[in-house]
């Protein structure tokens, strides 16, 4: 008797078999943009009735993915055709593979028979992400693709996560068969879970009992491993104070007594002297990014250094450590919850923290004639009471967001951090609200970043996304131009708009609800109104030109060393 795996399946074509493997993924949503390489898959598309969102360009389908996966936890599907589609998706494949969020991408090309003559709409597709995926794959019949599929899949969302392509060519989409699917992933060399040493956790736990003054640092891996709870109840016991890096952000509610705020470049002042004074420092899943470790020879110089990462590459990488737990930081926080270490004597610690956090508060120069940016994010704070997911685009508008907003969420925060991409903001708050129809979306944005993907505004308006997209206009490119006037004595080269679209009028075109805020004592109640109908809205808040984001780290200095400002 035939084993049921090994029943034939009915003839399909590589396209039809792809979306349904796709199927039995539960994938249900797919962003992308046809050409002619793509044809037999949007066919497919067609004729199986799947749900798909048509961008206005690649580069946004790529961001969409984004936005989606980090707003679900699952990976985003994009399809793009040859040449150019693939192309215009790279920025946002880059963006994905630094910011470790999970992708499939399936991208178009010639036929099998013309790879290498530099046919119409040809491009190597597979040697310029080598250095930008996780992994690969060209498929060359069309009897692998089920299995390439499940493992793209596979590898894209564990361990630590991230982008693979899939090249189809043509031909390849067009070959019927009846091969069985689905099939067991199976590749021995990728150890996805390590596990964890326990002698080592033993061993921290054991140097945490003797910290006068402990800091649990949290990044990015903590959303990937959703170990939010474990954290939280890790800081509780053993009242080890957290500060976060721009991706671990919401991983601590803002107001919990524990949160110390952001930390690096332009984080709190308790935070960066906490980084700079601790004695014992617990890095769970952040990379020690430059933007955090300013100056990483001078970084937490007196602390024992602890890490706690998924990708054994990152130990030692940047900062070196004395304790290295290579795992997943769910698993590593269970067992070192577990553990029957005592309590850290840190009241001494703790006073000291509430004096850096009392005398050093985040604050801005309030204005009675000119709407301040801060002042915006907090006033959306409140409309949203905290719980909207935050995206935001690069540049000041992403570091105000990121100090301001009162998050209380883990996945809450959709930015990108480690590419720093402008023109990643719309098209990721369309990823987001589509994942999650039901909860407030907003978008911080800044004029120069709204210009590099606005054609996107079309898809809001077409499949009418309820997105509040606060466009923080300073009438220039102000983070640039903030490093310019720092360091380069004022000269604002190429960094001040003399002429502007209008914004209104462009909102208008595609249909969507337009407005245009400037007076500072009306603010408050022009913003409700805005965030009031239950549609997209573009809302053109008039700020300062010259608003610096403080505090700030001068490149190169130690966290130490922050300018504030008055
Ligand atoms: C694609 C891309 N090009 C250039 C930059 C460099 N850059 C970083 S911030 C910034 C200015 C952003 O200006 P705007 O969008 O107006 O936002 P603001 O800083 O004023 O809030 C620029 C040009 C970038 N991050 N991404």
């Amino acid at each position: 008797m035939q084993a049921p795996e090994e029943q034939p399946m009915p003839v399909r074509n590589g396209a039809e078999l792809l979306l349904d493997t796709l199927t039995a993924q539960n994938v249900e949503m797919i962003f992308g943009y046809p050409g002619g390489a793509v044809l037999p898959l949007y066919d497919a598309v067609y004729r199986q009735k799947f749900r798909h969102i048509l961008v206005r360009h690649e580069q946004a389908a790529a961001h969409a993915a984004e936005g989606y996966a980090k707003a679900t936890g699952k990976p985003g599907v994009v399809f793009v055709t040859s040449g150019p589609g693939a192309t215009n998706a790279i920025t946002g494949i880059a963006d994905a593979m630094m910011d470790s969020i999970p992708l499939v991408v399936f991208t178009g090309q010639v036929g099998t028979q013309a790879i290498g003559s530099d046919a119409f709409q040809e491009a190597d597709i597979l040697s310029m992400t080598a250095s930008i995926t996780k992994n690969n794959y060209q498929v060359h019949d069309v009897r692998d693709l089920p299995r390439i599929i499940n493992e793209a899949f596979y590898v894209a969302s564990t361990g630590r996560k991230g982008p693979v392509l899939i090249d189809l060519p043509k031909n390849i989409a067009n070959q019927t068969t009846n091969a069985p699917f689905p099939e067991q992933v199976n590749l021995p060399q990728y150890q996805p879970a390590p596990t964890v040493d326990k002698h080592r956790v033993a061993q921290l736990m054991q140097a945490l009992s003797q910290a006068h003054k402990p800091v649990l640092l949290v990044g990015n891996g903590v959303h990937a491993a959703a170990a939010q709870t474990e954290v939280q109840r890790f800081a509780q016991r053993y009242q080890v104070p957290v500060v976060a890096t721009l991706l671990g952000l919401g991983v601590m509610p803002t107001n919990d007594p524990m949160f110390l705020g952001m930390g690096g470049m332009h984080g709190t002042y308790a935070a960066n002297m906490a980084l700079s004074e601790c004695d014992l420092l617990i890095n769970v899943g952040s990379r020690f990014d430059d933007r955090l470790a300013t100056a990483p020879q001078r970084f937490a110089p007196h602390a024992t250094i602890a890490h706690i990462d998924i990708d054994a590459a990152e130990m030692d990488k940047v900062i070196a450590t004395t304790y290295q737990l290579v795992g997943d930081a769910k698993a590593v926080l269970k067992l070192m919850l577990r553990s029957s270490a005592t309590r850290p004597e840190v009241s001494a610690w703790h006073q000291q923290l509430q004096e850096w956090q009392s005398q050093h508060p985040m604050h801005y120069q309030k204005s009675a004639t000119e709407i301040k940016p801060q002042q915006v994010v907090e006033l959306v704070g409140e409309l949203t009471h905290g719980d909207a997911y935050v995206v935001t685009d690069v540049g000041q508008n992403q570091m105000w967001a990121a100090q301001y907003y009162p998050f209380k969420h883990q996945h809450q925060l959709i930015t990108s951090g480690g590419l720093g991409t402008m023109g990643f903001g719309l098209p990721a708050a369309i990823g987001a609200k589509l994942a999650a129809p039901d909860k407030p979306v907003v978008l911080f944005i800044g004029d120069g970043g709204i210009q590099m993907t606005s054609e996107e505004l079309e898809v809001i308006a077409t499949y009418d996304l309820d997105i509040k997209i606060v466009l923080l206009n300073n009438h220039t490119l102000g983070m640039v131009r903030q490093w310019q006037d720092l360091f380069y004595d004022q000269r604002r080269s190429q960094t001040m708009f003399e002429h502007q679209p209008n914004f209104m009028k462009l909102a208008e075109a595609y249909g969507l609800a337009a407005h245009h805020l400037t007076d500072p004592q009306t603010v408050a109640a022009d913003l409700a109104k805005a965030f009031a109908a239950p549609h997209a809205a573009l809302i053109e808040v008039a700020i300062p030109a010259l608003e610096p984001v403080m505090p700030m780290i001068a490149p190169g200095s130690a966290n130490n060393e922050m300018m504030e400002s008055d």
